[in-house]
């Protein structure tokens, strides 16, 4: 029998790790690592490499796995480049490989070399490297995954250089399991109980690491043991409290002083899974009001050494949750807060176009309860959680980012993963019109694939949000905040989607319920009113 090479040694790892799903756009440096791909593996085509990473992304966070990604050398990288930052920032874990020139000859620089090749993804990988030896590529894969699963989880990027795959392996690669949680110290976790319990005025900030640990439920328990308000973290990507609940009172300002505002009169903010904190326009003032002191829990020793004030306990959100629950006294003595007053209402007669608020009011009529909402579009995104609430995990995705070019590829990746999990869940992707130009070659793998995912693209042909961002920092007369022409319709057709425009609420109904009864995807273009308004109400992300 021929000795194993480095080619079969990888597949069969992959195979163990349940790695059989790639992520990629070819060139002539991965087609060695390509060749005779084996039936039980699936190659998703991505058109464009931004579209490559954020599919896998999108699919890694809906399956709960991590996900294999094959890019085209310095270029492909290059070109994924943008995504990798996203997915850094999302800390999904992405094994993300990249062919190299051959190693007989990488030392005259010959086309497609990648020149110093792990400092290209750099500082968005949590590790990059070339194996030294071809015989190390299955090792290399091996601790490429047990590096991006361990928290706080996040992309890693491998070198492969194209001659390596036909070189003879050392035998089989040793697998391992790693674990992906860590428990908080619990003599720590008892103090911060400890200072929760007395605190008269409490307000707990929740933020992503929540909904991915799974600890959705136990946050919605410890809020109602305290009886405490409830506020989603800035920017936070994954909501992970119920937006309908009483206790719910929306997200906290984005901005230093008005955080601190909206805090004013607590004496303690509880911020569990989420940065300390992530703001975005700059608007001075204290990082916290007078009185107020603030507990940080987080599974990431970066976070928790960045946050400008407050004391810092390191764990796995659910383990520190669930432990904090065991351990805090009931608090029907506090206060609960008044439930927000949410002003769902509409104009007796509809504006033409209509409104951002107007087109999401017709389309939640019709809201499928099991309904998948993954979202970019950033002047009108209040109106729809609005309008479109998250009321369940694993319900809504964004990205951490506002690096634009993610959504639109990730809801493929997310409706992909519906697909493999037997789920058949619409993935609804409501994508700015400018948003959708920056991958929108990911509307060919959705047809491609036949996926069940849907498009609402509201068209006020501008980046509205720049327009907002000018007013609020006085910097008028930018160029290029108006958008050309575009007819997304013949673009999505092109791409082999169903599209059409609608412009009222009994076409956009119409075409909304046509979707949700098709195999394929849709891409719905929806003319909207232009609306500028105060950035900070619209707590968006640029
Ligand atoms: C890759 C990238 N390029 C540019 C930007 C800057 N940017 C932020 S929002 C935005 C406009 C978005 O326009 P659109 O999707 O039409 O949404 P609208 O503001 O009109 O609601 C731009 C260009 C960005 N965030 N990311
Ligand atoms: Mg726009």
């Amino acid at each position: 029998m021929a000795a194993q090479t480095v080619w079969g040694a990888t597949y069969d790892l992959l195979r163990s790790l349940e790695l059989t799903t790639v992520f990629g756009n070819p060139g002539s440096t991965e087609q060695p690592f390509l060749k005779n791909f084996p039936a039980d593996f699936q190659y998703i085509l991505g058109l464009q490499e931004a579209s490559v990473v954020a599919m896998a992304d999108g699919f890694a966070q809906a399956t709960g796995r991590p996900a294999l990604v094959n890019l085209h050398t310095s270029a492909g990288t290059g070109n994924g480049m943008g995504n990798i930052m996203t997915a850094f920032l999302n800390k999904t874990p992405l094994i993300i490989t990249a062919g190299q020139q051959t190693r007989e000859m990488i030392l005259c620089d010959p086309l497609l070399t990648n020149r110093d090749e792990t400092m290209l993804p750099r500082p968005y990988v949590k590790w990059a490297y070339q194996p030294a030896r071809a015989q190390d590529v299955p090792g290399a894969i091996m601790r490429a995954y047990a590096m991006a699963l361990q928290p706080p989880s996040g992309p890693v990027y491998l070198s492969i250089p194209l001659d390596d795959w036909d070189q003879p392996a050392l035998g089989p690669a040793a697998v391992r399991t790693v674990s992906v949680r860590f428990a908080p110290d619990g003599e720590r976790l008892r103090e911060f109980a400890a200072q929760i319990s007395a605190s008269k005025r409490l307000a707990l900030v929740y933020g992503q690491e929540i909904e991915r640990s799974g600890g959705w439920d136990a946050g919605v328990a410890l809020a109602e043991k305290l009886n405490a308000p409830v506020f989603h973290a800035p920017i936070a990507e994954r909501p992970s409290f119920p937006e309908t609940h009483r206790l719910f009172q929306g997200m906290l300002p984005i901005a230093i002083g008005p955080l601190a505002a909206r805090l004013n009169g607590f004496d303690l903010a509880v911020v569990i899974g989420a940065p300390v904190f992530r703001y975005y326009p700059y608007i001075p003032g204290p990082v916290l009001p007078p009185g107020c002191q603030l507990l940080h829990i987080t599974n990431d020793p970066g976070d928790a050494a960045s946050a400008l004030v407050g004391d810092s306990l390191l764990g796995d959100a659910k383990l520190a949750l669930e432990g904090l629950l065991a351990l805090v006294e009931e608090g029907s003595s506090r206060v609960a807060p008044k439930p927000l007053n949410i002003p769902r209402t509409l104009p007796s007669r509809p504006n033409t176009p209509l409104t951002a608020g107007e087109v999401y009011a017709a389309l939640s009529e019709l809201r499928p309860e099991n309904a998948i909402l993954v979202q970019e579009s950033p002047s009108n995104v209040m109106d729809l959680s609005l309008w479109w609430p998250t009321v369940k995990p694993s319900s809504y995705y964004t990205f951490a980012s506002g690096g634009l070019g993610w959504n639109a590829p990730a809801a493929v990746g997310i409706a992909l993963a519906q697909k493999k999990l037997g789920a058949a869940r619409p993935v609804v992707g409501v994508i700015g019109d400018g948003s959708m130009q920056y991958s929108v070659q990911c509307l060919a793998s959705a047809a491609q694939h036949r996926l069940k995912v849907i498009y609402i693209v509201p068209c006020n042909r501008e980046y509205a949000i720049l327009k907002e961002f000018a007013v609020l920092e006085k910097t008028p007369n930018v160029p290029g905040l108006d958008l050309p022409a575009l007819d997304i319709v013949s673009t999505a057709k092109g791409f082999g989607c169903a599209a059409v425009e609608a412009r009222t609420r009994e076409e956009i109904q119409a075409a909304f319920s046509q979707a949700l009864n098709a195999e394929g995807p849709t891409v719905i273009a929806v003319p909207i009113k232009s609306q500028i308004r105060p950035l900070l109400g619209t707590a968006s992300i640029v």
